[in-house]
């Protein structure tokens, strides 16, 4: 019996409420819920996708659609804006079933299933135990899904994960109005952007990142596969594309493929990788190509400016093979873009100041520096737990964007130490006059120059 299924993405607000350059904050239609929602039409259901970034009014939602299911997705981040949302429905009606997923849900399904108004908690890849869930499958039988049972909490243990990505339909963009997002100019060249997956999972081990949802086998999807998805969203609208992959480039000879056949199918569109690829997972060939098929950015996690902290982290990159990478990344007329970290494992006073002046002696066009989180589910977060160092298990405090005295104590490095560079990172790295001037002549020529201008000065710094 078709069901009707609300999938609701929380507004990302407290995620974002310190980050350092407002503007720089990526508001776009959910990739995660268009991506879940898409099994659940091909079955017949009623699917309705609520983004609370862009209508906040749940409550009339609620009234017009009265779902039977809530899917909800949500951060460790956003974990009380999920409380508030999942409150507010069990209020309007205690029949409606929710169910969570995504990275939090994943690392603690029990705590979650626990803490929250919610029925199921899916751990991992949700595309088709969704499905099971709302075709009324017995729950006992639907791998990886955390529930209730006559009061117990049940685990039931996670099925394998899916092989054949070209066996998922394609993301059902269209229950999204997207012309209402405006992507912002200083992370774009056309708008509205939108997030394109074309693998899941990654092989390497930084400690600091979350592997537990699609896990550390490379699963890829087919070139044809790629290009049907660019096509389907270009023709939906979309004017530019973010790759959202953990390792887009884990393999180079596809990645070139791709771009081969987005040449040879003459499909011109900006894209970039906006959620970072490896240093040492690209060549001068692909590189070229990326640039040639429309890639006008490429964001590399560099992390560090002090060999031991890579090291520490098992980033397993060298200083001089950034160096090389991100020059031979700007001959090819490629920009650059560089995510650090700050207060990473191992992090003193003296290791930070080699990060920003590594930082600035790179021709990067753009930077960012977010502070090291031990996020639930992480290598990281284990390894200080057990050592005593977390402080606290309230998630609001879990924020990227202010030096994280209140979530747990540094080994190495004191909070202060770690505010004052933070700061200092952002001011010497923009307030360079050569930087000002360069970064002044490259977007003079863009319509959009003086919205960006307008963001910088509207920064705190
Ligand atoms: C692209 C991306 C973004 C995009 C958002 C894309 C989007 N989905 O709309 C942007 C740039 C906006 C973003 C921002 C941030 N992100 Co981010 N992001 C990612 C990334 C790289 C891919 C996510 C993605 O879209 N994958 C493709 C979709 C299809 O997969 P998915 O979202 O994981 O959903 C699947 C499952 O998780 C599950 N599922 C997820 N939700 C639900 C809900 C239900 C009901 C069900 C049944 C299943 C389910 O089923 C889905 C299909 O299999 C992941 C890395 C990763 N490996 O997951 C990090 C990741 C999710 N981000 C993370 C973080 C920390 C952030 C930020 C806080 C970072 C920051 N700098 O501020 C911000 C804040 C945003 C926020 N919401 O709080 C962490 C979250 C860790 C945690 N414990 O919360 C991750 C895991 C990175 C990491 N490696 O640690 N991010």
């Amino acid at each position: 019996m078709n069901k009707k299924v609300l999938l609701i993405n929380p507004s990302q607000f407290q995620s974002y409420t310190n980050v350092k350059i407002k503007g720089g904050a990526i508001y776009s239609p959910s990739l995660t819920l268009a991506v879940l929602a898409a099994p659940l039409v091909k079955a017949g259901h009623n699917v309705r996708i609520l983004d609370l970034n862009k209508e906040p009014d749940l409550d009339s939602v609620l009234k017009t659609f009265s779902p039977d299911f809530v899917g909800i997705t949500f951060t460790t981040l956003l974990f009380e804006e999920a409380r508030r949302i999942c409150r507010m429905i069990k209020s309007y009606s205690k029949d409606i079933i929710i169910i969570s997923g995504g990275a939090h849900s994943t690392a603690l399904p029990t705590e979650t299933l626990k803490e929250l108004d919610i029925d199921i908690a899916v751990i991992g890849e949700g595309d088709f135990s969704l499905l099971k869930i709302i075709n009324g499958e017995n729950t006992d039988t639907i791998p990886g899904i955390t529930c209730k049972k006559d009061g117990e909490i049940k685990i039931n243990p996670c099925g394998d994960y899916i092989e054949d990505l070209d066996s998922l339909p394609l993301p059902a963009w269209d229950l999204i109005n997207i012309s209402q997002y405006k992507t912002t100019p200083l992370l774009s060249r056309a708008s509205p952007a939108g997030w394109i997956e074309t693998s899941r999972g990654c092989p390497y081990t930084c400690g600091y990142c979350t592997k537990n949802i699609f896990g550390t086998k490379f699963r890829f999807k087919s070139v044809n596969r790629v290009i049907e998805e660019i096509e389907h969203m270009l023709k939906l609208g979309f004017k530019e594309l973010h790759i959202a992959d953990d390792n887009f480039t884990m393999d180079t000879a596809r990645a070139k493929q791709i771009c081969e056949e987005i040449l040879r199918r003459n499909l011109k569109f900006p894209w970039a990788t906006v959620t970072g690829i490896r240093i040492d997972r690209v060549d001068k060939e692909l590189l070229e190509l990326m640039y040639k098929a429309g890639c006008y950015r490429v964001y590399f996690g560099i992390e560090s400016g002090d060999q031991t902290i890579l090291n520490k982290i098992k980033k397993g990159i060298s200083l001089n093979k950034i160096r090389e990478v991100v020059e031979m990344s700007k001959n090819t007329g490629l920009e650059v873009f560089g995510f650090f970290m700050a207060a990473l494992p191992g992090e003193t006073e003296d290791s930070i100041k080699k990060t920003i002046a590594f930082a600035k002696s790179l021709p990067l066009d753009m930077a960012k520096m977010s502070i090291t989180v031990p996020l639930p589910g992480t290598a990281l977060f284990k390894e200080l737990d057990k050592g005593g160092f977390i402080k606290t298990y309230d998630w609001s405090k879990y924020n990227l964007y202010v030096p994280a005295r209140d979530v747990y104590q540094h080994p190495t490095v004191s909070w202060d130490i770690v505010e004052k560079y933070f700061n200092r990172f952002y001011r010497e790295f923009y307030f360079r006059p050569g930087y000002m001037l360069n970064f002044a002549k490259k977007n003079l020529i863009r319509k959009d120059f003086f919205s960006m201008v307008k963001i910088l000065l509207e920064t705190k710094w």
